[in-house]
């Protein structure tokens, strides 16, 4: 009997071994839903891809992120509120859409404050940037990395504009964040806030003269189909943010959080490398489509934040002005010791 039971014994553990053993081998994948506005052929959409993969790798296939490109989830607003509600797992949202959660967002798009990429991954990358992405959490997201979407630059149907200025009376689609409607207001423009998936047909429909993306978006979304006329204006730059649901994240081993972190690092720089080569490659694809282009001269960058000093202001208070002053410390601190030393700055500013 005493046999017996041990024999039992010995089979029941067998049983709990094997069980553990396969179900670690064979246990069905978690699927996490993603969902971007952009396309899969964009930089934002191929760098998702390669998230995805290297997840899927370093998971052992425990983990595998569904990527719906193309706003087919929805508009960037959307998609945040699935996240903190725990409806859809990852997003890419351009980081203005978060400002109504964690006001510091807005400083990113201030008009003409970063001059370059190398500024903008110092600040983004470093202190600055980590603490805004620490607010994260209290309102139900965790921000992984800034990927980048790019400086924006105007198109219209109207007419070639070579001055800000100039776009007086113009109806511009701009992203739905309060800080870029007042700005572009005050430059005059007729400023209609509006969900990205919705730009193509307004542009095409005339309901909007224009819109402002970087130009691989303008590119990737066809939108020299229904706009003959291109400003290079870089008159912001603009930020996306990797999220991933609060809900989910707190679901998720540590060591799948740790996987998820590199992984998310190590494809904003993929994703900024694409995002800058295509950038490069966009102006001369746009032009043999057919877009006439137009330089805004030097001095543009200086007048127009003198016209957007009270909005600025008014933002600086709003957001509270310590945090955007550290912004502007640090920026002026990369200036003064030149763009080769930003990543020793990011080094510096991360620790
Ligand atoms: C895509 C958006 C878009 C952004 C905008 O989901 O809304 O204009 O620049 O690229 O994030």
């Amino acid at each position: 009997m005493g046999a017996n039971f041990s024999r039992m014994g010995s089979i029941g553990a067998l049983l709990v071994l094997s069980w553990a053993v396969m179900s670690t081998a064979w246990a069905a994948p978690r699927v996490l839903t993603a969902g971007i506005g952009l396309n899969a052929d964009t930089p934002q959409g191929k760098a998702m891809q390669r998230f995805a993969d290297t997840v899927q790798a370093k998971t052992q296939g425990r983990l595998r992120i569904e990527l719906h490109p193309s706003g087919q989830l929805g508009d960037d607003m959307k998609m945040v509120k699935a996240l903190q509600a725990g409806q859809q797992d990852i997003t890419c949202p351009d980081s203005s859409t978060l400002a109504p959660l964690v006001k510091d967002f807005s400083a990113i798009n201030y008009p003409f404050t970063f001059l370059n990429t190398a500024d903008a991954d110092a600040i983004l990358d470093g202190d600055w940037g980590q603490r805004v992405l620490a607010k994260l959490p209290e309102q139900k997201l965790v921000g992984l990395a800034f990927w980048e979407n790019g400086f924006r630059h105007l198109t219209n149907s109207r007419r070639p504009i070579e001055h800000l200025r100039e776009a007086s009376g113009v109806r511009v689609r701009v992203m739905q964040n309060q800080m870029l409607i007042d700005s572009f207001r005050q430059m005059g423009f007729d400023a209609v806030p509006m969900p990205f998936p919705k730009v193509y047909d307004a542009l095409k429909s005339k309901e909007v003269d224009g819109q402002e993306n970087p130009l691989p978006t303008i590119l990737s979304s066809r939108f020299y189909e229904v706009q003959p006329y291109l400003t290079l204006s870089r008159h912001v730059y603009s930020a996306f943010v990797l999220l991933i649901s609060k809900q989910t994240w707190d679901s998720l081993p540590p060591a799948d959080r740790a996987i998820l972190t590199s992984a998310a690092v190590e494809a904003r720089d993929e994703q900024r490398r694409m995002n800058r080569e295509m950038t490069a490659a966009a102006l001369d694809q746009l032009k043999a489509r057919g877009m006439k282009v137009s330089n805004i001269d030097v001095q543009e960058a200086e007048s127009v934040r003198r016209q957007l000093r009270d909005v600025l202001d008014h933002y600086n208070r709003d957001i509270g002005e310590g945090a955007v002053v550290s912004m502007y410390i640090d920026l002026s601190r990369l200036r003064t010791q030149g763009a080769g030393s930003s990543s020793a700055v990011a080094r510096q500013a991360s620790k």
